[in-house]
């Protein structure tokens, strides 16, 4: 969309990376030939999952979500007074909307907003409403994939400084050298500004069981849609009732991790490609890895960011951090 467009007009992106569905294929069929079997977890996030996901964020079990958005309500204007006037705000994973509302509500003359999404379906409909909303504001979704380098646009006239805000601990679903990689990248691209991230905390294992296990089977749901979307797109014919959730934590890596368990012997067709699985044979589908303030504040400054505030509820479950960037 170009800055003279009317606001009216509908929303396009500025950026978009290589086709969706043949990546998807091309990522599935390489997890599949894998041993053990994986699926890289932003395949989660088509219309169906990415629908999936909002509605396990309002799950009782799911604290995540309602801490972090109760930690943003309350600091608003701590962070407006750390990111300063006329700012562009840059959004990985872009989700709804509704966590940056709080902070572009906040913030004084915010400038542009960038969401980032591997989901174009989601991204260009939420970018779509915001840009309704927000009427001085410049709205540039970015289709692409940020586990990966990747360009961003010019930033906007009138903008001081470029600002990232990655909430709802997505930095979790990297490995600990992932995260630095990502965040090493994200120091450089935000210089004079920074980084405002939400990282969940390690914390008793019988809540993180039962925020990646809830009783109405959301999450399980959430996960068998890798499979659901395979069948939808590529023609693959995934029997769903022969696979089940299975989410744990992993105390030696501090993590949530996902797998779908093959109920029995089974073979699945996937792009004219054949695949057997064996009974209990697992398919390792996501990792979401739980860190400590310290911790994560240690790896930021690795990557070259100054960790500056930080803040967290009282029963210490969720963290925001502000990374500054030189
Ligand atoms: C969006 C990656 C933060 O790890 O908690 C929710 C995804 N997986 N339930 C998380 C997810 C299972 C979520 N993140």
């Amino acid at each position: 969309m170009s800055d003279s467009s009317p606001r009216h007009a509908a929303i396009s992106s500025s950026l978009t990376q290589g086709d969706e569905a043949d990546d998807f294929a091309h990522a599935l069929l390489a997890g599949l030939n894998a041993v053990p079997k994986q699926i890289p977890c932003k395949y989660f996030y088509d219309a169906e999952g990415s629908a999936l996901f909002e509605q396990i964020c309002a799950l009782p079990e799911y604290y995540l979500t309602r801490t972090e958005l109760a930690l943003l309500a309350r600091h608003a204007g701590e962070f407006a007074a750390l990111i300063r006037a006329d700012a562009e705000v840059v959004e990985f994973g872009a989700g709804s909307g509704r966590k940056v509302r709080l902070l572009l509500d906040a913030l004084v003359r915010p400038r542009a907003y960038l969401p980032i999404d591997i989901s174009s379906d989601y991204l260009l409909a939420s970018a779509a409403q915001i840009d309704a909303d927000y009427p001085n504001l410049i709205v540039k979704p970015v289709i692409a994939d940020f586990s990966r380098p990747f360009a961003l646009p010019a930033v906007t006239p009138g903008a001081r400084r470029r600002i990232g805000f990655f909430p709802g601990s997505t930095i979790g679903n990297f490995t600990p050298e992932a995260a630095l990689q990502f965040l090493y990248n994200a120091a450089r691209l935000f210089p004079g500004g920074g980084l405002l991230v939400g990282v969940d905390l390690v914390k008793d294992p019988a809540v993180l069981h039962a925020a990646y296990n809830d009783a109405a089977g959301l999450t399980a749901a959430f996960n068998k849609n890798l499979l659901a979307r395979a069948d939808r797109e590529l023609a693959a014919d995934f029997d769903l009732s022969r696979f089940y959730h299975h989410a744990c934590f992993n105390p030696q890596l501090q993590r949530i991790e996902m797998y779908l368990i093959s109920a029995a012997r089974q073979r699945a067709w996937v792009a004219g490609r054949t695949f057997s699985f064996v009974e209990g044979e697992a398919l390792h589908t996501e990792n979401s890895h739980k860190m400590t303030i310290e911790g994560f504040r240690a790896l930021a400054a690795r990557a070259g960011f100054t960790p500056r505030a930080v803040w967290c509820d009282v029963e210490r479950l969720f963290s925001l951090h502000w990374l500054e960037a030189s």
